[in-house]
């Protein structure tokens, strides 16, 4: 029976095509940026062979050209856990838990992505799914009026569940139900013009938080941005107001380094899209909501613990320096502070390296008749196993709430208490979040046993551990 089954990669893979395709007809400027990113890329890989060598030995290269991420907000705890369920079939897994919550924004978010890099090789799509949280609004009647309209709302399509249950019962679905499942599965994210609540409810959602009124008075989690990947952010930066695309003003994470780490992004300003509301009387009111924008991000190496601490430390003291988060008027003494600070940020992947800053994938270089007794420090350095940084395939809680407030547009921010509530994120999605971290190491530690095996083979010594 389970004989035909299509991989969750390959699902995974259709999907990732399906939404970008989806996305394209309903926002034309995406377009747009994936052109302007094709052409930085182009040119940063013809402009730097050391670069190009580099992707092409970890295999990244190939799939610069498909790597997107997209974003979602969920209202509910079921509509997360179907989420779940849902990506799952593509395998996609929770990983990471991000609060948004001290920044002001009042969600807490997961990345649904692939673990295993096989798996990240064949279809490295991602998408940030933040839970709604109710208990942060203040006003109780508008509290319950938010959870009577979300709990009416059904996001998936009874087929699309349908589909989720066969896939979890007979453990994977064959080419036609695969198929099928990616349009069915496409639906959820789809934008819709027609809000699900009065102009005057829209109002008053907005009126609590601009966020708040995005999820609640819709259909279903509209896909907000499907973001690229580039390989040199600051030309792609210079290029958007060229094409007549306003960029925030700052771009989020590290300043700009030889050995790029962790993730840097920038977005513009979202849409704003006629909405039709529904009216008392029968007739709709049309209105306006802004939702969707659009977003561009380079990625660089995996930090460690010790690593991301660090980071952790510059970026806070560099914010501490002009009092806050950065805003147009502070963009380049922000810039100018980022790029000071993490002067204290070792920028040599060898230093990474011996330092236990980062994680790195090893290779063998293709020298033979290694020593028997080397361990894999001498292996490394007598020229026998070479590594490469292993690219960063999370998110950063600080960057996602500057993308979140440079697009909801809110000047005044909400003040929640800082109550990260990882347990209460993992009942909600009916399931614990994997930790980045450990998928690092373990993707690390299988790189180095292949070379050791290998060399090993070769020597005919034991396999170490
Ligand atoms: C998600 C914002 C976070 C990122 O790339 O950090 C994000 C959202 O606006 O829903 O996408
Ligand atoms: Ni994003």
């Amino acid at each position: 029976m389970s004989q035909n089954f299509v991989s969750p990669d390959q699902i995974r893979a259709w999907f990732s095509r399906a939404m970008s395709d989806m996305y394209k007809s309903e926002v034309p400027l995406y377009d747009t940026l994936l052109d302007l990113v094709a052409q930085v890329n182009a040119k940063t890989l013809a402009g730097q062979p050391e670069l190009a060598a580099q992707l092409t030995r970890t295999g990244e290269i190939e799939r610069l050209d498909i790597e997107r991420h997209g974003a979602i907000r969920v209202g509910t705890a079921e509509e997360l856990a179907n989420m779940r369920r849902v990506f799952a079939v593509m395998g996609m897994q929770p990983v990471g838990y991000y609060d948004l919550s001290p920044a002001g924004v009042p969600v807490h978010s997961t990345a649904f992505r692939a673990t295993h890099e096989a798996a990240l090789q064949a279809s490295p799509f991602r998408v940030f799914t933040s839970l709604l949280r109710l208990e942060l609004i203040d006003d109780a009647a508008l509290r319950e009026k938010a959870a009577r309209i979300l709990a009416a709302r059904q996001i998936f399509t009874a087929r699309a569940l349908e589909l989720a249950a066969r896939f979890e019962a007979e453990g994977g679905l064959d080419e036609a139900g695969a198929r099928e499942f990616v349009g069915e599965a496409l639906h959820t994210f789809r934008w819709h013009g027609e809000a699900t609540v009065s102009l005057d409810d829209y109002r008053e959602l907005h009126g609590q938080h601009r966020l708040i009124a995005d999820v609640v008075a819709f259909k279903g989690p509209h896909i907000n941005h499907l973001t690229p990947r580039t390989l040199d952010i600051d030309e792609a930066q210079a290029e958007m107001p060229r094409r007549g695309v306003s960029a925030k003003a700052v771009i989020e994470g590290p300043p700009p380094r030889k050995c790029p780490i962790l993730l840097r992004q920038t977005s513009f300003k979202a849409l704003e899209e006629a909405v039709s509301f529904t009216g008392a009387d029968g007739r709709a009111a049309v209105g306006s909501h802004t939702a969707r924008f659009g977003e561009i991000e380079q990625r660089g190496v995996a930090l460690t613990r010790k690593g991301r601490a660090l980071y952790d430390h510059l970026l806070d003291l560099a914010r501490t320096r002009i009092n806050g988060a950065p805003n147009e008027g502070n963009a380049d003494a922000y810039m100018q502070n980022l790029q000071e600070c993490f002067a204290a940020f070792p920028d040599s992947y060898s230093e990474l390296h011996a330092q236990g800053l980062a994680y790195f994938r090893y290779y063998l270089t293709g020298k033979a008749d290694a020593p028997a007794d080397a361990d894999p420090q001498a292996l490394i350095e007598q020229g026998y196993i070479r590594f490469e940084p292993l690219v960063y395939e999370d998110f950063l809680p600080v960057s996602a709430a500057g993308i979140f407030q440079s697009n909801l547009g809110d000047k005044a921010q909400a003040e929640y208490a800082q109550n990260a509530s990882q347990a209460a994120f993992e009942q909600a999605l009916g399931a614990p979040v994997l930790d980045e971290l450990a998928l690092y190491q373990d993707t690390q530690n299988r790189s180095l046993a292949a070379c050791l095996q290998a060399l090993g083979a070769q020597t005919g010594a034991p396999v170490a551990a």
